[in-house]
C-alpha cells in the first residue's frame, strides 16, 4: 500500500533508531503496531515523526475531513456517591451542589433550536436515582424532541443505576435503549491499570466492569465512545495498557465510534499538587492513540477540556473530530481550570478553526454521517 507524499516524508526518518524505522514501516503499510512499539513511540519518537505517522492513519480513515456536531450537554446533578481525587465537579469539591428536576432538564431541552442534533447527558452518581428515573427522563426528552440523539450516562453511572435496580447489565441497557438511549459517552474509563485506578478513583466501577458494560452495549446495538484520563500518576506503560484493552474490545465488537484522550486538569481537586503536562506531551498522546487504535474510526479533541488552540493543533496529530458547539452547557472542565469558563462555539467559529488547521470542516450527526446544507 502506498500513501503518497507522507511516504516520501517518512524517508527523512530513515536514519532513526531501528525500532522507529520498523514502526514507520508498519504504519506506512497499515500493519498493526505492538505494545512495545507504542512505548517506543512515547519514549523515543520526536513530534515530527509522530505527526506524520498519525496523519497517515487519520488520512486513511477520514481523508481531510474534520468533523463537528451541533450539540449541548446536560449535567443533571453533581451529588456523587464516589469521591474521585481528580474531580473538581462533584459536590465534595465544587462550591455548588445541584440536582435538576425532570422539568428543569426539559426546559433546557426546549431552549435548543432544531438545528441542534445531539444531547450529551452525564453527571455524578446520585445515591437516590435509579434506572426508572433515568429511563423516564429519556422518554420525556424524546417525546419533546424525537429527532434529538441522546448520548447518555457513562458506564459508571450505568453500573450504579443498573445494580440499584437489581437488573442484569443487558436488561438495564435494553430497557434504556427502549426509552430512547442512542449511544453511551466515553466517561469513567479514567485509567484501566488497577493500581493507579485504586489510587485516584478507588470507589469507582472497576476497569473490567467499564469494559463489560461497553461490550454488552455494543452487542445490543448501542455504540459508544472511550476516554482515557492522562497526565497524572500514570506511566507510558499504563497508557499503552489502556489503549491495548480498548483495541482488543474494539476487535471483538466494532462498537466504538471515537477515542477521546482527556488531559488531567489540576484546579480545585485533591490532585492539585500534580502539574499539568506540556503541550508536547498532549500531542504525543493524540498521535500515539491515533497510531495505536488502528480500529477506531475517530479520534476526538474535546476542546472545552484542552482549550481551542490545543484542539486546533491536535488536527496535525491524528485528530479528526472536534466534538461540538456545546452552547455553554458543561461545567466539568471549567471547574477543573480549563481556559474556556463558558464553553460555546458558533458554527462559523468552528469552521474557521478547522479551515485554518488545513482540514475540511464537515458537520456530522451522531453516526458521523455528513449533514447536507
Ligand atoms: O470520566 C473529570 C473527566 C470525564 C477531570 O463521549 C477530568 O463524547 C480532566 O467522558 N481533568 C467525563 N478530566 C467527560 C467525558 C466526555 C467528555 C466529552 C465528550 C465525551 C464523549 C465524553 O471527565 C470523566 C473524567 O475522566 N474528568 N475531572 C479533570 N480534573
Ligand atoms: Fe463522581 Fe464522576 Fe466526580 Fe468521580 S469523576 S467523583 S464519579 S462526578
Amino acid at each position: 500500500m502506498t500513501t503518497g507524499t507522507s511516504d516520501k516524508k517518512i524517508l527523512h526518518y530513515i536514519d532513526k533508531p531501528n525500532v522507529l524505522k520498523e514502526i514507520a514501516r508498519k504504519v506506512s503499510v497499515g500493519e498493526r503496531i505492538s505494545p512495545d512499539d507504542g512505548i517506543a513511540l512515547f519514549e523515543q519518537a520526536e513530534l515530527g515523526l509522530l505527526g506524520l505517522l498519525a496523519d497517515m492513519v487519520r488520512t486513511r480513515n477520514n481523508g481531510t475531513n474534520a468533523y463537528y456536531i451541533r450539540n449541548f450537554h446536560i449535567e443533571p446533578t453533581n451529588i456523587c456517591v464516589n469521591k474521585c481525587k481528580f474531580c473538581s465537579y462533584s459536590h465534595h469539591f465544587s462550591p455548588n451542589k445541584w440536582e435538576l428536576s425532570v422539568d428543569e432538564i426539559l426546559e433546557k431541552v426546549k431552549l435548543q433550536d432544531d438545528t441542534v442534533l445531539e444531547l450529551h447527558i452525564t453527571g455524578a452518581v446520585h445515591p437516590d436515582r435509579d434506572i426508572y428515573y433515568y429511563g423516564d427522563l429519556l422518554r420525556k426528552i424524546k417525546a419533546l424532541r424525537p429527532g434529538l440523539h441522546v448520548k447518555a450516562y457513562s458506564a459508571v453511572e450505568l453500573d450504579y443505576m443498573i445494580e440499584k435496580s437489581a437488573m442484569k447489565i443487558s436488561e438495564g441497557l435494553e430497557y434504556l435503549k427502549s426509552c430512547g438511549l442512542g449511544s453511551i459517552p466515553g466517561g469513567g474509563a479514567e485509567i484501566f491499570d488497577e493500581t493507579i485506578r485504586e489510587n485516584i478513583c478507588g470507589m469507582k466501577s472497576s476497569s473490567n466492569r467499564w469494559l463489560e458494560i461497553h461490550e454488552i452495549a455494543h452487542r445490543i446495538g448501542i455504540p459508544s465512545n472511550a476516554t482515557m484520563l492522562y497526565g497524572h500518576l500514570e506511566t507510558y506503560l499504563h497508557r499503552i495498557d489502556h489503549l491495548e484493552r480498548l483495541r482488543q474490545l474494539q476487535d471483538r465488537t466494532g462498537g466504538f465510534n471515537a477515542f477521546i484522550p482527556l488531559k488531567f486538569r489540576n484546579r480545585n481537586n485533591e490532585m492539585s499538587d500534580i502539574a499539568e503536562v506540556s503541550v508536547v506531551e498532549d500531542m504525543k498522546m493524540y498521535a500515539v492513540a491515533r497510531i495505536y487504535l488502528d480500529n477506531f474510526p475517530h479520534l476526538k479533541a474535546y476542546w472545552p477540556a484542552v482549550g481551542r488552540k490545543l484542539a486546533q493543533i491536535s488536527m496535525s496529530f491524528g485528530v479528526d473530530d472536534m466534538d461540538g458547539t456545546i452552547n455553554d452547557s458543561t461545567q466539568i472542565y471549567s471547574l477543573a481550570g480549563a481556559e474556556d469558563q463558558n464553553p460555546a462555539m458558533t458554527v462559523s467559529q468552528m469552521i474557521a478553526m478547522i479551515t485554518e488547521g488545513k482540514r475540511t470542516p464537515v458537520e456530522r450527526d451522531s453516526y458521523y454521517q455528513e449533514m447536507k446544507a
